[in-house]
C-alpha cells in the first residue's frame, strides 16, 4: 500500500516554533517513528511552501497511490487550486490538521479541500496523521 503525506506552508517549522500550538517534535522525527510502526505501508513524505508544487505532487501521486494524507496548512482556507486538484485525482485524500481548527479563528473554519476529501481529522496533534493513515488500512 502506497501512502503519501503532503504538508503545506510553514509546516517545515514544526518542532522549532510555536510548540504550544503545534508541539515540540519535528515532522521528520515523527515521520520516522510512523514509518517504523507501519513497515508494511510504503510511506512517503513531501513538504512545500509553494502552492503549485503541492498541486503538482497531488497530480503526480493522485493516480497511482492508494492514499494521500494532506495538511495543506493555510492553503486549506484559501486555495481553490488545491481544492480543484483534490477533486481532479482518483486517489482518496484525507484532510488533516494538527490543531483543532474549529477552536481557532473563524477563517480557519473554511476548507476548500473538505468538500472533496474522504474525511477530515483535526485536533489530535501529530497523531492526526496516524489516524488518517488508519483510515486507509484494510
Ligand atoms: O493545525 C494545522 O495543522 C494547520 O493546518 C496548521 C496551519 C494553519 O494555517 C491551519 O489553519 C491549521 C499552520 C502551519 C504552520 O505551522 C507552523 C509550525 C510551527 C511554527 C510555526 C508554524
Amino acid at each position: 500500500m502506497k501512502i503519501i503525506i503532503i504538508n503545506g506552508p510553514n509546516l517545515n517549522l514544526l518542532g522549532k516554533r510555536e510548540p504550544s500550538v503545534y508541539g515540540s517534535e519535528t515532522f521528520e522525527a515523527y515521520f520516522n517513528t510512523l514509518q517504523s510502526k507501519y513497515p508494511k505501508v510504503e510511506l512517503s513524505f513531501f513538504q512545500s511552501n509553494i502552492e503549485g508544487e503541492l498541486i503538482d505532487k497531488i497530480h503526480e501521486t493522485g493516480f497511482s497511490f492508494d492514499g494521500i494524507i494532506l495538511n495543506a496548512a493555510a492553503y486549506t482556507h484559501t486555495s481553490v487550486g488545491i481544492g480543484d486538484a483534490v477533486k481532479g485525482v482518483e486517489t482518496p485524500v484525507v484532510e488533516v490538521h494538527i490543531s483543532n481548527v474549529y477552536q481557532r479563528e473563524p477563517f480557519r473554519h473554511e476548507s476548500y479541500i473538505a468538500p472533496n476529501a474522504k474525511g477530515i481529522i483535526a485536533g489530535f496533534g501529530l497523531i492526526s496523521y496516524e489516524l488518517a493513515l488508519h483510515s486507509f488500512l484494510p
